[in-house]
């Protein structure tokens, strides 16, 4: 067996700092002498890679000689953030690199800030993913992140003239310092074609595909240390690269400006991460980019299968593949191809190995996101997946019908084809039919899918059902992002809480020790005022960092409601014009996030917002007591500055549209407190927290649907109440639009005349009125104080650790190496 390299015997900071001025020269190219921040920010991550690939090399060796079996988390969408200062936390290296950049003349935090962050997600699911692998490391779960290398992340947003305006994200521009590209170890993924049926020698009806187009995948590896455990994991993204046919169609056709436009084509395929926009529907390229991931990373995971050489129904007992969403759904119609076609297996042997090798989680209810695929586009695209498909529903619906002898209409509701006007291919009911598991990602998600979304198969496979309520890292969302506070922490209760973070209970005794007190709350006013530093920096505003720092951070969206919040900022605005005196509490409102950019209401409302932020914030009469800040181009580099700084933490979906929600957790778990509706994980947080130290309002969900049910009439709200139509008045009048005055007609008419389909007018008052109380609340100090560090203390089971673990257990059946 071949022996690593030894780390050298010298101090850790000193052999960082020769490997760091080693990488300025040799790797890099440039005079030691004098390097600039970003040269000293580039050498140090490839340090810190060279001390990663050591250990992953000693881990994947451990999984192989352990005969492990494999977790393979497969998603469209990863959001890591930046790598720095995670992985000198991982690797306990901290202090050694502030020690080494001293030395060199730099300090840690200035060349942290060099680095831009990989924007390889939209928000929620592909930050989860991060998360999630964060904590399969620490776990020390024999884990792979598969995933897609795109060119371009998630746009960059700016705000320009109160509009946004998106900017290409070109990531990979300074090169790439903490990945290994494998240019010689590459995959084809084959489509379009035609499947050619035949007979072979044993009399077999086979199936092949022909006039097959090939495009190459690409690994691109980046590894995931474990919390202080030696333990790595990787993350692989694939690249699209041409095929070599490229290179021989030079001599052979002559055309050589073609065989150049072809290799463009190909490798568009990883160009660019898909907003998540209403509809992807009919966009060829996203359906390629999925079965792009797909392809690549079951022939992978089939190699490394294979090296072990045992027979195909130990597949699932050696590995496990896990869908996050339906994006990669097409993996189960992949395998299925693979063993039938390829491997000859009969289609019930292929089909027993399927089902107990996939499990589904789900991230949202709304209608709108349900992936759908026309038929027409998949059978042009992956015509043998489409066949084997139809196979797969033949069967099932056979059946079902069995089952359901008495309930013809089940049929249609469950198929995999939507037969309508037009043909589509449901990916959900492909991923809950070709699946041993399917998850919400909180309590209260499960039950709705359950109730209703998925209700049918709930009653076909009721044993496939289950919660995995979402988590997060306390790596990143507390130690990394709250230092301080993660510091008062540490100090008195020790360490243990970074991988065991119910022990956060031990913080309560100190609720009452004045001390404890007075130094949480120096911490975090200490974090508000950086950030109303950065604030004066990025928007030229100044904020009071004692006021109340209201924050909504998050994508942009109807149904997350950041109109319900600028509807009760324009209403306190109004109150102080009128009643001078009857606002007492200085407030700070923040908010970030990205609209799509094809989602005309959502563009349209973070204009709203801008134009009332300058209204007020240039309004004498209302001086310190009201600001309005938008904060552009809202990512994980911005949260981790905001979150920490936050007193009150914005949760105000329509009750049942927030699958969990995982900003409401890094909130609390900093000590802010939530206003939130009854939806998603916010539920949850409030049984953990107390009903006395959060901020619940407005309808439940059940109302909700009660409500809409019954006819909903947003107008009686609007009539009834003189506060609303005061400020309802003031938007469609034109009053933050001066020079166009029906700029935000839109707005309002979406609530008064076209339904307010997301409840913001039945939910009004009670959001005002909770508003009202967390302001009274702030007005205690000492009181908020209690609340801030119960709920820190208290956030214990929202750890992703806590919900990986409960992954591994309960679906996959692995455990740590
Ligand atoms: C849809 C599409 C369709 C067009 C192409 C790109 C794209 C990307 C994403 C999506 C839907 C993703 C659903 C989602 O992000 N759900 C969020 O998942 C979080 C993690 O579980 C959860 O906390 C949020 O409540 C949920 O909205």
């Amino acid at each position: 067996k071949s022996r690593l390299p030894e780390a050298p015997a010298t101090r850790p900071a000193e052999s960082l700092k020769q490997d760091i001025l080693r990488h300025v020269l040799y790797s890099l190219g440039r005079d030691t002498e004098r390097p600039d921040r970003q040269t000293v920010f580039r050498a140090l991550a490839l340090s810190l890679r060279d001390r990663l690939v050591e250990k992953w090399i000693a881990s994947q060796r451990d999984i192989y000689s352990r005969s492990s079996k494999r977790v393979y988390y497969l998603s469209l969408e990863f959001l890591p953030g930046p790598f720095l200062r995670e992985n000198l936390i991982a690797l306990g290296l901290e202090n050694e690199a502030r020690e080494a950049l001293t030395d060199m003349g730099f300090g840690l935090d200035d060349v942290a800030d060099e680095e831009y962050e990989p924007g390889l997600g939209n928000g929620g699911l592909g930050r989860l993913a991060s998360c999630y692998l964060d904590s399969m490391a620490t776990l020390r779960l024999p884990a792979y992140g598969y995933g897609i290398h795109y060119a371009y992340g998630i746009f960059y947003q700016l705000i320009k003239e109160g509009r946004q305006v998106e900017r290409a994200d070109n990531w990979l521009r300074g090169g790439t310092h903490w990945e290994f590209e494998r240019s010689h170890y590459v995959h084809p993924v084959r489509f379009y074609g035609q499947v050619r049926e035949w007979v072979d020698e044993q009399g077999r009806l086979r199936h092949s595909l022909e006039n097959a187009t090939t495009v190459m995948a690409m690994a691109c590896d980046m590894f995931i240390p474990g919390h202080k455990n030696d333990y790595v994991l990787n993350m692989r993204l694939w690249a699209a690269k041409t095929s070599r046919e490229f290179e021989f169609s030079f001599f052979n056709t002559g055309d050589y400006i073609g065989a150049v436009e072809e290799k463009i084509r190909d490798e568009n395929i990883s160009m660019v991460l898909y907003p998540n926009d209403e509809a992807p529907e009919g966009k060829e390229l996203r359906l390629k980019q999925q079965f792009f991931l797909v392809s690549a990373t079951i022939q992978d995971i089939v190699r490394r299968f294979r090296k072990k050489g045992i027979a195909w129904d130990q597949l699932p007992r050696k590995n496990v593949i896990h869908l996050n969403e339906t994006h990669p759904a097409v993996a189960i119609p992949e395998l299925m191809r693979i063993l039938v076609d390829e491997e000859l297996l009969t289609w019930e042997e292929a089909w027993y190995i399927c089902v107990r090798t996939f499990a589904y989680t789900n991230h949202t209810v709304l209608p709108e996101a349900l992936e759908v695929w026309p038929e027409d586009l998949f059978r042009r695209l992956l015509p043998r997946h489409l066949q084997i498909i139809h196979e797969i529903n033949r069967r099932f619906l056979h059946d079902v019908r069995r089952q359901f002898p008495n309930d013809p209409n089940i049929l249609g509701r469950v198929s995999l084809v939507h037969e309508g006007e037009s043909r589509w291919v449901r990916m959900s009911h492909l991923a809950i039919v070709g699946s041993f598991s399917v998850n919400g990602v909180s309590a209260h998600h499960s039950e709705i899918l359950k109730e209703s979304v998925f209700h049918d198969f709930y009653k076909i496979f009721p044993e496939r059902f289950n919660n995995k309520t979402n988590g997060i890292t306390p790596r990143r969302w507390l130690r990394q992002c709250n230092p301080t506070l993660a510091w008062l922490i540490t100090e008195h209760i020790g360490p243990e809480w970074l991988t065991d973070l119910a022990q956060l209970k031990k913080l309560e005794p100190y609720v009452n020790s004045e001390g404890f007190h007075r130094a949480w709350m120096e911490v975090r006013l200490r974090n508000k005022h950086k950030l109303a530093e950065y604030i004066r920096d990025k928007n030229g505003i100044t904020v009071m960092p004692e006021s109340l720092f209201d924050v909504h951070v998050k994508r942009f969206h109807e149904y997350k409601r950041q109109l319900l919040n600028v509807l009760h900022v324009i209403a306190l605005y109004n109150r102080i014009r009128s009643s001078p005196g009857s606002v007492t509490v200085p407030r700070t409102y923040i908010f970030g996030g990205k609209a799509a950019p094809g989602y005309y209401m959502a563009k349209h409302i973070i204009r709203l917002i801008n134009s009332v932020a300058y209204t007020i914030n240039t309004d004498p009469r209302v001086g310190d007591l009201l600001k309005v800040v938008f904060l552009q181009n809202y990512c994980v580099t911005l949260a981790e500055r905001i979150i920490p700084a936050t007193d009150l933490s914005e949760q105000i979906s329509t009750a049942g549209m927030e699958a969990s929600g995982t900003g409401n957790m890094k909130f609390a778990l900093n000590g802010a407190i939530t206003i939130g509706t009854h939806d998603g994980a916010n539920i949850e947080i409030m049984e953990h927290v107390g009903n006395e130290n959060l901020f619940l309002f407005g309808l439940l969900s059940h109302e909700v649907n009660e409500m809409r049910s019954q006819g909903y009439n947003p107008r009686l709200f609007y009539e009834r109440d003189s506060e609303l139509r005061e400020v309802l008045d003031m938007i469609a009048g034109g009053f933050f639009s001066p020079s166009e005055p029906h700029l935000f007609r839109d707005v309002v008419e979406s609530l008064l005349n076209h339904g307010d389909r997301y409840m913001v007018l039945a939910d009004f008052r009670s959001y005002v009125y909770r508003q009202q109380d967390a302001a009274n609340a702030f007005m205690d100090q000492a009181a908020w104080a209690r609340m801030s560090m119960l709920n820190t203390s208290r956030m214990g089971f929202f750890s992703s650790d806590r919900a990986v673990d409960e992954y591994a257990k309960d679906i996959w059946g692995v455990s740590g190496v």
